[in-house]
């Protein structure tokens, strides 16, 4: 057997199951700090219920995945410890394959965050998708 033809047989198993979002519908990721509620108390002594400088660790990892990541993001803020996105409606990275966007997303915002923490801290990631500007909005609400 050549690679290419254990290759062909292998790849079904990764890829069969994949879902696209459909061309038309807006994609908005929200990405959730993991285990943040230990994070902020233990070991990194953040002010309650505010912190200025975890407010601006976010800020920086949003406006990291918003213009440093290669994706068309329409408009990004970061509320707690929660980072929401809103895609260019034409925004076709990765043919929009929802198992790209969320673990690339999670993974670079992981990554950034830790690198300005100086420790380890990872986010999850989920992607929604909305028929209409009046979901978008209401999304954002
Ligand atoms: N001390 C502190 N904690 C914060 C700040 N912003 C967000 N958090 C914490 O981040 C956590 C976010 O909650 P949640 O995502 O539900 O919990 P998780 O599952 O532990 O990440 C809460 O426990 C908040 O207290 C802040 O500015 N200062
Ligand atoms: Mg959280």
């Amino acid at each position: 057997m050549t690679f290419d033809e254990l290759d062909g047989r292998m790849r079904v198993f990764e890829t069969a199951h994949d879902l696209c979002v459909l061309p038309g519908l807006h994609m908005a990721a929200r990405l959730d700090g993991r285990g943040f509620t230990r994070l902020t108390k233990e070991g990194h002594r953040f002010e309650a219920p505010f912190d200025e400088r975890f407010r601006d660790l976010m800020l920086a990892t949003a406006e990291y995945l918003m213009t440093g990541c290669g994706f068309g993001v329409a408009y990004g803020y970061a509320q707690s410890d929660e980072i929401s996105l809103l895609f260019a409606p034409d925004e076709n990275g990765f043919g929009r394959k929802l198992r790209k966007l969320h673990s690339v997303l999670a993974g670079e915002a992981s990554a950034k965050f830790s690198l300005l923490l100086g420790a380890v801290a990872a986010f999850d990631c989920r992607v929604s998708q909305l028929p209409s500007a009046e979901q978008v909005v209401d999304h954002f609400r």
